[in-house]
Formats: C-alpha cells, sequence, structure tokens
C-alpha cells in the first residue's frame, strides 16, 4: 500500500502543495494538492524534479575532498575540522575578509540553508558577503528600502483583483512568477481578462505571457525607466493624478511631477522604441483603470537602470493610487513576519554603501557586497585580495557575468568549499564538496516567499525520507563549520561558544521556526489557551492554512508613518539616465538578452531526463530582419561575440524577438571536464554568461546589468572559409541605435 505525503515545492517561487504517493522509500508519483489553499491542485512539470533529483545517481552522498585532479571520499568529522582549520588559517594570514562567502538562490527556498548560512557569515566575520541577489532583485530591495524605510517590504501586485496588469521585463507564464506568489498564473490572467480586466506586457521579446496577454509592446533593453517617467508626464500634465488616500502620508509628488516633465513621450519615444501616441495611450488606460498593477521583474532589474525602473514602477502605483489597494499592489502579511521581527531583534533596515569592494569601489547593501565583485576581488593581486571562498548552493561560473573570468579566477584560491547536491561547473573547482540533503530530505518552510504572495498563507511540510547515508541536511553542515570556527578562535576550553552552539543544536531551523510562527501575526505570543499559530498547530494542517485575502497596511507598516516618493539616490541617478539618452546612437549593434524556459530552473535541473526532453533549448533568438542583415538563416550555427567571449549556438530566427535584440537562455554550458552531470553534458548548450560582461551594470545599486550585451553574430564557417573583418564592438551598455 502507497502513502501520500504532503509537501510545498520548493523549486520555484510559486510553492505549489504537492500530494506525493510513495511505498517503500520510492516515489512512485507527484500530483498537486487540491487543498493548498494557494496552488489549490495546480503544479508544473518542474515538480517531478523532485524524484528525478533524489533519485539522480550523478548527486553527490558523500564529501568529497581534492587529491591533485582527483576526488577522494572522506568523512564528514575530518572534511568539517580540516575545513574549519584552513578557514581560520586563511585568515589568520590574510585578515577576516579574505574569505567570502557566494549564496546561490536555492538557499532561498531552503529554510535551514538561510538560517545556517547567517551563522556561518557571522562566524566568519567577513565583509566579503555576496549572493545571487545582486544578479536578480537587489534593486527592488534597495527601492523598498528608500521609499518604504525596509528593503523586505516589496509590495506584491494583487493579479486576483486587478483590472489593468503591467508586465515590465517579466514572464510569469514560464517562471511561474518572480516577488509575486501566483501559482497557476496562466490560470489567473486568463480569470482576469474574463473580468474584463487588461494584461499588458513591456518586453523586448514576444514571450509566453506576452501570447496571452492583450497587449504586447516590444521595448529597447534598459530604457525602461524613459518609458515609465514619460507615463507618468503624461499623467501629471494631464491632471489624471489621483494618489488619494496616499497623499495624505506621501513625501514628494510635487517633486515627482516636476521630474516626469522633464520626459514627455516624444523625447523617450526613438529610444525606446515605443511610439509617443502609445506611451500616452498606455498612460491614460492605466490611470483610468478602476485598480492597476504595475510590476517588474528579472528585466526590470537586471539592467543599467534597475533602481529607477523599479522605482518608477512604484511611483506610477503611487501617483495613480493604486498602492496598497485592492487590485493595486499589496503587502502580504506573513505568518513568521521577517520585517518585524528583525527590527525586533536589532536586524533592521538595510545599510546602503557601509562597505565598498576594494577594487572598483561598489558600495554593499545590507551586508553584502555585488557578485560582480566576486571574480576582480579574487584575481587582483594587493592587500586585501580573496584567499578563499565558501559558495552554498550557487553555481556562479554559470549565474554571474563574465563567468569566464570566474572560472580562471577560482583555479587561484587557496581554498574553496562548496556544500552542493552536485560536482557541476562551479563547484568542481572546490578543495572540498559537502553535500547537502536534497528537498525530499528535509522539512521546508517558506520564510522569505510567503512575504510575497497574492493571499496570506503559511505550509510546514516534514521530511519525506530521512537523508541518505552521506549527506546532511544544509542546517548542520553550517551550523557546523561556524561552530568549529568560534571554537578554534576562542582556544580549546572556552565554555561560551559551545553554550550558544549547543542551544542553537537543541533548537534546530524548526524551533527557530516556531519562535517565528508564536511571535508572528497569527501566533498564539505563548499564551497558555491561545488558539494561535505555532509550528505544533501548523503540523497538524498538513494543506496549509489560510489567512485570506491580502488588505491594505499602510500606512502603519511604515516605520516613519511616511512613503518617501522621491528619495536623494534616486533623483541624482536621474543624471545618468539623462546621459545615456544624450549619448549618440550606435547603428547596426545586437543587444543580448536572457530567456527562460517553463523546464528549466537557472543551471541546475538540466541532468533530469524528463525536463530536458524536446529539442535544443539553447538557441539564439533573431529577428528576421536582423538575420536577412547578415545573410543568416534559421537553424545556422552562429558565433556570438562579446567584449568578454564568444560562444556558439544554432540559429532561431523568430519575429518575436525585436529587431536589433538577440536572446539566449542562461544557465546553459556544461560539459566542461570534471562536472560530474551525465545528462546535462549531453544537452551542453553555450552559457549566456560567457558573454555578459560586469561593465555593464546599475551604478546606483550594484545589481548586474544581464541584458543589453552588446554583441556582433556570425555564421560559423570551415576554417579555410575567406572572413571579412571583425565588425567593432561597442562597449558594453553604449546606448543602442534606434528602432
Ligand atoms: N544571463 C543571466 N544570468 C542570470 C540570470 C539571467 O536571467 N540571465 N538570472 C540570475 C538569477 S535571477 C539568479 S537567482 C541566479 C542564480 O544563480 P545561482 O544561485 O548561482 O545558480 P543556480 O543555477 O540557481 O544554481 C544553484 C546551485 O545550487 C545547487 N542546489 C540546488 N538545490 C540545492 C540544495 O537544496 N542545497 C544545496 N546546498 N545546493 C543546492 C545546484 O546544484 C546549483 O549548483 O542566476 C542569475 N544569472
Ligand atoms: N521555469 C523557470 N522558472 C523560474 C526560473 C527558471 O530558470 N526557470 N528561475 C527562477 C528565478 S531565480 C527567478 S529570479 C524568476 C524570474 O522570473 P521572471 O523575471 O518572470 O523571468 P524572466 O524569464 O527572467 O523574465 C524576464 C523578462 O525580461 C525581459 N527583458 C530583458 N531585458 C529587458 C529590459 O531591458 N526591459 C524589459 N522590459 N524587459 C526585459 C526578458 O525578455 C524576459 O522576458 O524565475 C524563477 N522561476
Ligand atoms: S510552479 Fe514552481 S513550485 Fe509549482 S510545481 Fe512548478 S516548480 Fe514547483
Ligand atoms: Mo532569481
Amino acid at each position: 500500500m502507497s502513502a501520500i505525503h504532503h509537501r510545498a515545492c520548493n523549486l520555484c517561487e510559486a510553492m505549489c502543495g504537492l500530494a506525493i504517493e510513495h511505498h517503500e522509500g520510492r516515489v512512485v508519483a507527484i500530483r498537486g494538492d487540491a487543498q493548498d489553499p494557494l496552488s489549490r491542485g495546480f503544479l508544473c512539470v518542474k515538480a517531478q524534479a523532485l524524484q528525478e533529483v533524489y533519485e539522480d545517481p550523478d548527486r553527490l552522498r558523500h564529501p568529497l575532498r581534492r587529491r591533485g585532479s582527483d576526488w577522494e571520499e572522506v568523512g564528514w568529522e575530518e572534511a568539517l575540522d580540516e575545513i574549519a582549520a584552513r578557514l581560520l588559517a586563511v585568515q589568520a594570514r590574510h585578515g577576516r575578509d579574505a574569505v567570502a562567502v557566494y549564496m546561490g538562490n536555492p538557499t532561498v527556498h531552503d529554510y535551514g540553508a538561510m538560517i545556517g548560512g547567517s551563522l556561518l557569515e557571522a562566524s566568519l566575520g567577513t565583509a566579503s558577503r555576496f549572493s545571487a541577489s545582486s544578479v536578480d532583485q537587489l534593486p527592488r530591495m534597495f527601492v523598498s528600502r528608500l521609499l518604504y524605510g525596509h528593503q523586505g517590504l516589496l509590495p506584491v501586485p494583487d493579479v486576483d483583483r486587478t483590472a489593468w496588469f503591467l508586465v515590465v521585463g517579466a514572464n510569469p507564464v514560464a517562471s511561474n512568477g518572480s516577488l509575486l506568489g501566483a501559482p497557476g498564473i496562466s490560470r489567473r490572467l486568463a480569470e482576469l481578462r474574463r473580468r474584463g480586466g487588461k494584461v499588458v506586457v513591456v518586453d523586448p521579446r514576444r514571450t509566453e505571457t506576452a501570447a496571452v496577454a492583450d497587449e504586447h509592446r516590444f521595448i529597447r533593453p534598459g530604457t525602461d525607466a524613459l518609458l515609465l517617467l514619460a507615463m507618468l508626464q503624461v499623467i501629471f500634465a494631464e491632471g489624471r493624478s489621483r494618489p488619494g488616500r496616499l497623499a495624505a502620508f506621501t513625501d514628494g509628488l510635487d517633486e515627482l511631477a516636476g521630474i516626469a516633465a522633464r520626459f514627455p513621450p516624444e523625447r523617450v519615444s526613438a529610444a525606446t522604441g515605443i511610439a509617443a501616441g502609445e506611451i500616452r495611450r498606455l498612460a491614460c488606460e492605466l490611470a483610468a483603470a478602476p485598480a492597476a498593477a504595475p510590476y517588474g521583474r528579472v528585466g526590470a532589474c537586471t539592467q543599467r537602470f534597475g533602481g529607477l525602473t523599479s522605482w518608477l514602477l512604484d511611483a506610477l502605483a503611487v501617483v495613480t493610487g493604486n498602492l496598497d489597494r485592492e487590485g493595486g499592489l499589496l503587502f502580504a502579511r506573513p505568518a513568521v513576519d521577517l520585517v518585524a521581527l528583525g527590527s525586533r531583534f536589532g536586524i533592521g533596515p538595510a545599510e546602503i554603501g557601509r562597505h565598498r569592494t576594494r577594487v572598483r569601489g561598489l558600495p554593499s547593501f545590507g551586508g553584502q557586497l555585488p557578485a560582480i565583485a566576486l571574480a576582480e576581488e579574487i584575481d587582483t593581486p594587493g592587500r586585501g585580495r580573496l584567499r578563499a571562498l565558501l559558495t552554498i548552493a550557487g553555481n556562479p561560473v554559470l549565474s554571474l557575468p563574465d563567468g569566464g573570468r570566474l572560472e580562471r579566477a577560482l583555479g587561484g584560491l587557496e581554498l574553496m568549499v562548496a556544500v552542493d547536491l552536485y560536482r557541476n561547473e562551479t563547484t568542481r573547482f572546490a578543495d572540498f564538496i559537502l553535500p547537502a540533503a536534497q528537498a525530499l530530505e528535509q522539512d521546508h518552510y517558506d520564510l522569505a516567499l510567503h512575504l510575497l504572495t497574492v493571499r496570506n498563507t503559511a505550509r510546514y511540510s516534514p521530511p519525506l525520507f530521512a537523508p541518505s547515508a552521506g549527506v546532511r541536511p544544509s542546517w548542520r553542515i553550517l551550523a557546523g563549520i561556524a561552530a568549529r570556527l568560534d571554537r578554534g578562535r576562542r582556544g580549546p576550553g572556552r565554555l561560551g561558544a559551545g553554550l550558544k552552539w549547543r542551544l542553537l543544536e537543541r533548537l534546530g531551523p524548526a524551533g527557530l521556526l516556531d519562535l517565528g510562527l508564536r511571535l508572528g501575526p497569527y501566533g498564539d505570543r505563548f499564551l497558555p489557551g491561545s488558539r494561535g499559530l505555532s509550528l505544533a498547530r501548523l503540523r497538524r494542517a498538513p494543506h496549509g492554512l489560510d489567512f485570506g485575502a491580502l488588505a491594505p497596511r499602510l500606512p502603519a507598516l511604515l516605520a516613519t508613518q511616511r512613503i518617501e516618493l522621491v528619495p536623494e539616490p534616486l533623483r541624482r541617478d536621474l543624471d545618468r539616465l539623462e546621459a545615456a539618452l544624450a549619448a549618440p546612437l550606435a547603428a547596426g549593434g545586437l543587444q543580448l538578452i536572457g530567456r527562460r524556459h517553463l523546464r528549466d530552473n537557472n543551471s541546475w535541473l538540466h541532468n533530469s531526463p524528463r525536463l530536458l526532453s524536446g529539442g535544443d533549448r539553447c538557441t539564439l533568438l533573431m529577428h528576421p530582419d536582423d538575420a536577412a542583415a547578415r545573410r543568416l538563416r534559421h537553424g545556422d550555427r552562429v558565433r556570438v561575440r562579446s567584449r568578454t567571449g564568444a560562444v556558439e549556438v544554432p540559429l532561431a530566427v523568430s519575429p518575436g524577438v525585436m529587431p536589433g535584440v538577440v536572446s539566449l537562455p542562461h544557465g546553459y554550458g556544461h560539459g566542461r571536464p570534471g562536472a560530474r552531470l551525465r545528462v546535462a553534458a549531453r544537452h551542453p548548450g553555450a552559457s549566456i554568461n560567457d558573454l555578459t560582461d560586469t561593465e555593464l551594470f546599475d551604478e546606483l545599486t550594484g545589481n548586474a546589468g544581464l541584458n543589453g550585451t552588446a554583441v556582433a553574430v556570425e555564421a560559423v564557417r570551415a576554417p579555410d572559409d575567406a572572413r571579412g573583418p571583425e565588425e567593432p564592438l561597442r562597449p558594453a551598455g553604449t546606448p543602442p541605435a534606434p528602432g
């Protein structure tokens, strides 16, 4: 007889409820949990990868230690002892900051890793902290910090009740939503349109989301801030500004009107590629809608003006009264309220620029440095150079811009330690790889992602299986290193450190979660007889608990009770935007952007045979006009060149990408020597991040500019073929030719 285990999928931000049928330690089937209050039975094909990764023969099941160019299995205690001793030795020689930590995306989907990672960073005492946030949503958090006083106050588009959904640089139909917990987004968008609402997509590519929208506009990469300023200009100039109740607690409305006045649609039309009349109409429609939700994601953030774009999307919502309104943007009320808890425990608003990177002086945010600086901080000689690196659930060789430079730099480290499931493109450089337990072998709670859902819900999942022999939950690995560092520093015989770790060991992540739930907005606050929330109560609800729809929370949620609509750093950054607008436009160049496919998950699900079925997805999309101008045909093998590197991929000619823009997915580039991903190696593709450039970035926030890289494309010819002179490349980020 098989049994059913209920849990939340932790592969993406949708957190779908799953019903996993299992028998004698094996998964039989994975289905959607119809009783989950958020996902209501929805799941996507990627959920099947939970089984495939669990069973994957390539998944690491023993700690590995490098021996020359080979690896040997090593016991856990020996590995952790040696790692701690070597980390302490590096810090003793070169200073604490010589050890860097990089936390990758899956840490956010593993609360034990989140907590353990923070403890480890604290024990290391290093300022050299990096994560995938600065190749992702950093600008969004930066703007929330400035406007609302806290980086964790992230407004969620109320897709279930909105009448006008503006999607700028996001593709939720493929990504299943990001900073937007809305499982089954396609059905939600269909319902929106059935209610008479409208979906408008602004994207240089006609995406899967654009295909189900009412309207799609191509936009030149990196020019969204100009479009949004022009929309604001129209709204102010035509007297359509209606902030309503927000006006009473918003500073800077007049100043914003003054700024927007400088950017009428006619001024930005050529740069954005959108006709002035269309910009005007979009602005008027948005302002007239009974409720509108302006939303931006990876395309809005990972570009030269990620901060300005994120800001102006919120500004549009404020000016039209759509912030903190049903059907507009709302703040969730998560069961573990990290923002409130943070203030209680002294982790308040993020600092901005307290630290600077050594080589380029890039600013920190919330104790983290921009990931675009990682490679140069390793390979640039001099005092303060990084000598050791710990990666936790990250694959920066494939995920950071100019991954090639990082790849070359990693070999020069004195010590590298990876906590991961696989020996992959990054972890193959490590001296130790510590295998973390896989999702089904751990308990799960979405500590961060419940801040971002369209309904307030909570769900706890116990482990389905005990960890396989040889792997450990991330929490235990990270806390194990941290405790050894503390012990090593204080010397043997000191009691203090031991006590702290014994207490933490006792509580474990689940104990800390219980604390967070009980102190949270629905918590029992430890009152006897209270019917409030605790972990015990959540455990008794295997499908999760529903706390209802999102509701307005301002101004009470704001520490200052006020919105600062035009913070100084953003106002100043407009000079950079003006300069870009005024720069001479080069003709004929191509700008490279990324893309995501439903069956990919960044770089790390390509060893799943089921997800890899279907044709080669790692193709370069190019508009027919650009292909004709280069005499290229669909299916040709092409070489794509940028300032930093070159890759060869098949060409896919399609009118679905804007003229002047080409697109490659990220997360490919497998089959490198030393990696052990045998399925992925048969479908290697090429890495877009061998082309992207750390010189293209958002100077305001330090976030990577993954989109908009200047590239040239030519056919791959036989070596004896005559080849003309190479097209000169514009420096990264030079404004594009008008469309
Ligand atoms: N050009 C371009 N580059 C991009 C992007 C883009 O759009 N374009 N997107 C960016 C974005 S949004 C992100 S978030 C980053 C992601 O960047 P990263 O987080 O650096 O990369 P991932 O591909 O998510 O790799 C995750 C790693 O974690 C491991 N892993 C998976 N599950 C677990 C687990 O449970 N425990 C442990 N310990 N390890 C695990 C995997 O094996 C893999 O090595 O990439 C960024 N890079
Ligand atoms: N299937 C799948 N799901 C995923 C992931 C995955 O790899 N695969 N990754 C997960 C992660 S880590 C994240 S962060 C989310 C990301 O979630 P999304 O942001 O929804 O996903 P993307 O496909 O990166 O969408 C970015 C869009 O921005 C567009 N774009 C690029 N440059 C510009 C620009 O300058 N302006 C505008 N307006 N648009 C631009 C791109 O064409 C693309 O359509 O997805 C998560 N979910
Ligand atoms: S949408 Fe995301 S959370 Fe839901 S099943 Fe797919 S991968 Fe898992
Ligand atoms: Mo991401």
